[in-house]
Order: structure tokens, then C-alpha cells, then sequence
């Protein structure tokens, strides 16, 4: 079974997360930012990755915690999940559009972190949503899930379908790089013979 369950407590937040890698998309995510709810919404939905996920941070100061330590949980959650990585994919990517916005994401499940990250937002805000928070859930996810991974937003006019088409576009990558690959051999996809 390829899943796994992580709690995270802090001073800053308390986070529980079980993720499924052969699920069907279901979610059941509470992190009390409803904006961020609705990302990691797509990032299930679009991945087939069951995510379940319940954060109390401290929402007073403001989201920047609860989000990135959403971040470290899920990243730790899918590197368990994946254990050796024997049979799978380890590449994906894809270039999602969005009305105005077109995403683009590439990703290596290498256990090497790497962000690069080029999503430029016209506005500071969604709602009540810091934008370059999105940054910093990616950063985190991508560290503590050993992805290398390269998100650009290509185009785009509107922050709402740029966050979200840049969730979307990591959710279909995710989706192909920790697929079952049949030709593979049920082998660990590296000449290294680990990952
Ligand atoms: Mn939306």
C-alpha cells in the first residue's frame, strides 16, 4: 500500500496529513485558509492522490506558517508513500491552461530538492491569500519530498487562475511521475539503482 500518515507539531502549527498515491482524487482538507483549501483541493483532484489533511496554525499572525508547513507534511507524506520508488514513472510534467493562464510544471521524483520557480502574480492579495505564499507551500513540498521540481507560468493576467493553474499543472505531473510505469520492471527507475 503506498500510502502514508505524518503529524507536525509546532509552536507554530499542528498538522496531520495521510496521503494515498493510488487513490481517485478524494480529499477531506482543513487548514482554516479557505483560499489554500481550494489549491490543495486541485492538487488531489488532479494527482488521484487521496489527501486527507487538518491544520490548526496560528492564524492570528498570519497564513505563512500553516501554509508552508502544509508543505513540509505533504512533501514528507509522499516521499514515505513512495518508499524505494521501485516501478514508478519518476518524471512528469505538464502545460495546463487556465482561461488566461498558461502553467507549466516538470518534476523528478529524485530525492535531490530543487525549486525553481518562475510565477510572477499582478496582485499581492487573493482575498485574504498572500500570493507569494504559493512560493512558499512549493519550496516546502518540494524540500521535504526530495522532487526537483520547475514550475513557470508562461502567461497569465488573473492571480486566482495563476495559483490555481500552477496547483493544477503539479497536480498532473505528480500524477504521471508516481504512476506504476509497466514497461518499467517493477525495477527503481535509475542507473544508480537508487533514489
Ligand atoms: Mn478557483
Amino acid at each position: 500500500m503506498r500510502t502514508a500518515t505524518l503529524s507536525r507539531d509546532t509552536a507554530e502549527t499542528r498538522i496531520t496529513a495521510t496521503v494515498d498515491l493510488d487513490g481517485t482524487g478524494a480529499r477531506e482538507i482543513a487548514t482554516g485558509v479557505g483560499f489554500f483549501d481550494h489549491m490543495l483541493d486541485q492538487l488531489a483532484r488532479h494527482s488521484l492522490i487521496d489527501i486527507s489533511l487538518t491544520a490548526e496554525g496560528d492564524l492570528h499572525i498570519d497564513d505563512h506558517h500553516t501554509v508552508e508547513d502544509c508543505g513540509i507534511v505533504l512533501g514528507q507524506a509522499l516521499a514515505r508513500a513512495l518508499g524505494d520508488k521501485r516501478g514508478i514513472r519518476r518524471y512528469g510534467d505538464c502545460l495546463l491552461p487556465m482561461d488566461d493562464t498558461l502553467a507549466r510544471a516538470a518534476l523528478d521524483l529524485s530525492g535531490r530538492p530543487w525549486l525553481a520557480w518562475d510565477v510572477a502574480f499582478p496582485t499581492a492579495k487573493i482575498g485574504g491569500f498572500d500570493t507569494e505564499l504559493v512560493r512558499e507551500f512549493f519550496q516546502g513540498f518540494a524540500t521535504h519530498g526530495g522532487i526537483t521540481l520547475h514550475v513557470d507560468v508562461l502567461r497569465g493576467v488573473n492571480s486566482h487562475h495563476i495559483a490555481e493553474a500552477s496547483f493544477k499543472a503539479v497536480a498532473r505531473a505528480l500524477r504521471m511521475a508516481v504512476e506504476p510505469d509497466p514497461r518499467g520492471a517493477d525495477a527503481i527507475p535509475s542507473t544508480k539503482g537508487r533514489l
